[in-house]
């Protein structure tokens, strides 16, 4: 970054090293994402959840929950979070954007933090919302068996320049390519809004089941198979939770506000469930047997 970007102040320390880094993110946040439709159906709790809204889940790949971390858990959540960015809780894994040995400060350390990842064994902050009863329960419930968790992670898009995660399906990342469904929850911390990066989401997208994916600005769909037109934004209070097939199209565009935005996510499969074998891996998520080029 140069020194006269350096200059102007707190609000650009973080954001794009060059113009031409803004125009891309800028140009992905204006033509990959719709900014005009939102998901319509909410529950307030996960003990709404019965029979109805697990057909409902099948079908369109989703549950929208309003409620599911109380303000004691998401400051708790918060604290372990920055502990780990800060070295005082240590065995989580971070990853970093910019080199871990240039940050001075805890801000600035927070603000250069993209994931923490591989918590539960070592934060039983983080350790107690992935083990929730309630959540548990409902993963339990949509799974129609007991669920293990196989995946933890903290998400974090922050103020003037949080990246992109481009759409792609979960499933299509090795750790997740398990041979039964994989469904995540995303707990948003923070509000997630419009204009901090939420949630984006394809319903229904699930049922086309594993899609090629392709080394691009991540491992993500080929932009021009994304469907934006049917595009949905799922803005979050903090507490509020998005449940989804690990198969659902889904991404979240840049923050370009002065707003964070914090999540953790969480992947649970079915207790029986099995790691793909790479065969039926390459076959659903690369481009390996087809050729289709991106
Ligand atoms: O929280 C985000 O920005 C995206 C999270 C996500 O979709 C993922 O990591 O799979």
């Amino acid at each position: 970054m140069s020194e006269s970007r350096r200059k102007e102040g707190k609000r650009t320390l973080y954001s794009y090293d060059t113009p031409e880094e803004e125009r891309l993110a800028r140009y992905v946040h204006d033509t990959m994402y719709r900014h005009d439709a939102l998901v319509d159906h909410r529950l307030a709790s996960l003990s709404d959840i019965g029979e109805q809204q697990v057909k409902q889940y099948w079908e369109k790949g989703f549950l929208v929950i309003e409620n599911v971390l109380n303000d004691r858990s998401i400051e708790q959540s918060v604290e372990a979070l920055m502990d780990i960015l800060n070295g005082r809780s240590v065995g989580s894994k971070v990853q970093w954007v910019k080199p871990v040995q240039e940050l001075t400060t805890e801000e600035e350390r927070e603000l250069s933090a993209r994931k923490v990842y591989n918590y539960i064994d070592h934060e039983p902050r983080l350790k107690a919302i992935a083990y929730h009863e309630g959540i548990l329960q409902a993963m339990g419930l949509l799974l129609g068996e007991q669920a293990k968790v196989v995946q933890d992670q903290a998400i974090l898009k922050p103020p003037s320049g949080g990246a992109e995660k481009p759409w792609h399906q979960d499933m299509a990342y090795g750790n997740l390519s398990y041979d039964k469904p994989v469904i995540g929850i995303w707990l948003a911390l923070d509000p997630a809004d419009l204009d901090n990066g939420c949630m984006h989401i394809v319903p229904g997208s699930h049922q086309d089941g594993g899609v090629p994916h392709y080394a691009v600005r991540d491992w993500q769909l080929c932009d021009r198979n994304v469907r934006v037109d049917r595009d949905l934004a799922v803005p979050l209070k903090p507490g509020g939770a998005l449940i989804f097939s690990g198969l659902l199209h889904h991404g979240t565009p840049p923050n370009f506000s002065a707003k964070r935005r914090r999540a953790l996510q969480i992947h649970y499969a079915p207790e029986s469930a099995v790691k793909m074998l790479p065969g039926e891996y390459k076959r659903m998520f690369t481009n390996e047997m087809t050729g289709a080029e991106c």
